[in-house]
């Protein structure tokens, strides 16, 4: 049996349960077959098997009391899967459906992405089955430093270095930094997204965000397009979906649509950004509340298509940028979005589309950005967060924008000179993995069999 096959077929019998960590480890692997096939020395150093293994995984329990005085036990992960090209590097998500497939997916990911930045750092990734919604600040707060008190013993700035994602922002990221602190006696870049008073890198936050509408402007302007002027439908309502809607309003476009895990909002005029901030920044916060403000904007719930899909893909937009959670985006809501115009899809969240959906998306000439090129700005500033704290050293906002594009538009030139390379050209699917695999598998080949 050929490679690839040989060893899917093993990963899914080793793991019949991690549905997610299968479909993204698949998504690489089935792209890879024409690199294999030029160097035979990938399948002689088994690195397929070698790279779909994580160096160490993490789990541990993670103990706190609620308001109520109530002992509460959440699971906490961290996947050190592959440290190639530097330390451990990744976020850490809160939310209730965390679990080690999931963990392991984004790991995974986490190691294709790192490499295409063109960054010294590795992959990893981590979190906690924690659900933050509806839990009190001080709740937060005492979650936040039980988990580090457990997961100091694995961090470190030259070791791992975690950071947000769903669920964990700023203010997750302090109040770990302060036990870490606590713990150790250290003062250093053991965390990214770090506040700016203790830390932290300008534009961090927005990195994603902003980073994912310049890949986009990337692969348009090589179309001889642009978003000005154009219709954009965003899901998510968080960190990289609000910083999309921003840039998307700086350089000239209308993102008309964003969502959350209980529905979509649709406002033909655009949306108005501070009043969605301030919905979402209300415990629970709902995104219906924005209809008592403008009448004409459209609320569907979330389980309005059942069955097969999302109604934030099926209005009319001539770019999408998927910016919510895994698999949020199915064939059918491929299908509609092409059906009705679309352009362009940028991939603001990890594997938000559905295999299905990839394929067919690679079917049609639809400029298509894989969240492992289109949301690495993130990961991006991190590492010049890294390196800012290294030098002891803080730049500017400015700087480190004009740092972000530079990076996101090498990772698009260097997705897509690997797809013409490899006879696929426009196919960023195909050019990012292999760019982001050939990187990760020969430093891995020239440091031995560890
Ligand atoms: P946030 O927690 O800030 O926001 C997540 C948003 O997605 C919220 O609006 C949330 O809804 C919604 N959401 C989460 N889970 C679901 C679900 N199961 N169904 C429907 N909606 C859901 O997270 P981020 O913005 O940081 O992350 C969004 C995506 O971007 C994730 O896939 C993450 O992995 C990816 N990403 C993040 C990076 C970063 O720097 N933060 C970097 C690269 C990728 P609600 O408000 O109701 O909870
Ligand atoms: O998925 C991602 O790239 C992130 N959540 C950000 C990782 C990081 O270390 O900044």
């Amino acid at each position: 049996m050929a490679y690839v096959s040989r060893t899917l077929q093993n990963l899914r019998e080793s793991f019949p349960a991690q549905t997610e960590f299968y479909q993204a480890v698949e998504e690489v692997l089935e792209t890879l077959q024409p690199l294999l096939d030029q160097n035979p020395r990938y399948e002689e150093q088994n690195i397929l098997q070698r790279i779909i293994e994580p160096e160490r995984q993490i789990t541990f329990r993670v103990t706190w009391v609620d308001d109520n005085n109530t002992i509460q036990v959440n699971r906490g992960y961290r996947v050190q899967f592959n440290s190639a090209l530097g330390p451990y590097k990744g976020g850490l998500r809160f939310h209730p459906t965390v679990n080690a497939s999931i963990i392991k997916f984004l790991g995974f990911e986490q190691i294709f992405k790192n490499a295409l930045t063109g960054l010294a750092i590795g992959g990893g990734k981590g979190g906690s089955n924690f659900d933050p919604h509806g839990r009190s600040t001080m709740e937060i707060m005492r979650f936040c430093q039980s988990f580090m008190t457990e997961l100091r013993r694995h961090v470190g700035p030259t070791t791992d270095v975690p950071a947000g994602d769903i669920g964990v922002g700023t203010r997750e990221i302090a109040y770990m930094f302060g036990q870490y602190k606590r713990l150790t006696k250290r003062f250093e870049g053991v965390l990214t997204g770090k506040g700016l008073l203790w830390g932290g890198s300008a534009g961090r936050e927005a990195a994603t965000g902003h980073g994912c509408v310049y890949f986009a402007e990337n692969m348009l302007q090589d179309r001889g397009e642009s978003l000005e002027g154009k219709d954009c439908l965003v899901s998510g309502a968080g960190n990289v979906a609000l910083h999309t809607v921003e840039k998307l309003y700086a350089l000239g476009a209308k993102p008309i649509t964003v969502s959350d895990s209980r529905g979509t909002l649709y406002h033909t005029e655009g949306v108005d950004l501070p009043l969605v901030r301030a919905l979402k920044s209300q415990p629970n916060g709902s995104l219906e509340g924005y209809l008592d403000d403008h009448a004409d904007a459209e609320y569907t719930p979330i389980d309005a298509y059942p069955d097969d899909g999302h109604a934030v893909w099926r209005y009319p937009g001539y770019a999408a940028f998927p910016s919510a959670t895994q698999n949020e985006l199915t064939r059918a809501d491929a299908e509609a979005l092409v059906e009705n115009g679309c352009q362009c899809i940028a991939e603001g969240a990890n594997m938000p589309c559905e295999a299905e959906a990839v394929h067919f998306l690679q079917e049609t000439d639809i400029a298509y950005g894989p969240g492992k090129a289109a949301n690495a700005g993130g990961v991006a500033v991190s590492q010049l967060e890294m390196a800012q704290n290294a030098r002891m050293q803080a730049w500017s906002r400015e700087k480190v924008d004009e740092r972000l594009q530079g990076i996101m538009q090498e990772i698009y030139q260097r997705a897509s000179d690997t797809a013409e390379e490899f006879g696929v050209p426009g196919n960023l699917v195909v050019g990012g993995n292999i760019a982001g695999f050939r990187r990760v598998a020969d430093a891995m080949i020239e440091q031995g069999a560890v």
